[in-house]
């Protein structure tokens, strides 16, 4: 294989951004991805995830045309044993947090160190963290989203670089940017 072949497969792979979706059941990890998804693939119904389904996004910047294949796990306590199944070769991690519900962070703060810290190999890798605040159109007041970035950044410390994002699967406010977060990694690489 000529060394420009070897060049263009490479330049391919890196418009491709595997992401990995988890967090606790009743998130909203699988109502934030189909309302991504374009008209025509939507699900009209959305029921617990059992085990895990990939959909694959098209997504063009000013410059580059990525495909984004989301990895959305289910997050029911049965099932998290096997997150760890899905990590290898993850781009992005989107942790997602249900903001309206301050009973269950501390659950979802848990899980989320749990996984990071799992593996010493995960602090300091190569994948980038973006905890999505979804359910934002149930807050009455946004204090909750700091609440959520306080905690976070003091049990993780400065070890892993996190991107916050508030957003609303149901009503996608938000979407966009944590569309333009997932390959803004990228955007730069082909920047420089
Ligand atoms: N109000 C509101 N409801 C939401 C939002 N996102 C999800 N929901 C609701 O939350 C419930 C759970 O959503 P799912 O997308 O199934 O949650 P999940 O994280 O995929 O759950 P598992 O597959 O069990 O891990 C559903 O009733 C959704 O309609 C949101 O942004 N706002
Ligand atoms: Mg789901």
């Amino acid at each position: 294989m000529g060394l420009l072949t070897i060049i263009k497969k490479q330049k391919l792979k890196d418009k491709e951004i595997r992401c990995l979706i988890l967090g606790l059941d009743n998130s909203g990890k699988s109502t934030i991805v189909n309302k991504l998804l374009p008209e025509n693939e939507k699900d009209d119904e959305i029921s617990p995830t059992v085990g895990f389904q990939i959909h694959t996004l098209e997504y063009n910047t000013d410059s580059q045309r990525y495909q984004i294949a989301l990895w959305d796990v289910g997050g029911q306590t049965t099932l998290r044993p096997f997150w760890d199944n899905y990590f290898d070769r993850t781009d992005v991690l989107i942790w997602c947090i249900d903001a309206s519900l301050p009973l269950r962070f501390s659950e979802s703060f848990k899980e989320l160190k749990c996984f990071l810290l799992r593996d010493e190999g995960r602090i300091g890798y190569d994948c980038q963290v973006i905890i999505a605040m979804n359910k934002m159109d149930l807050l009455q007041d946004a204090r909750a989203l700091d609440e959520i970035k306080t905690t976070i950044t003091k049990q993780l410390g400065s070890m892993i670089p996190i991107v916050f994002v508030g957003c609303s699967g149901l009503t996608g406010e938000g979407l966009s940017e944590l569309l333009s977060t997932i390959v803004s990694k990228r955007e730069h690489m082909y920047m420089m």
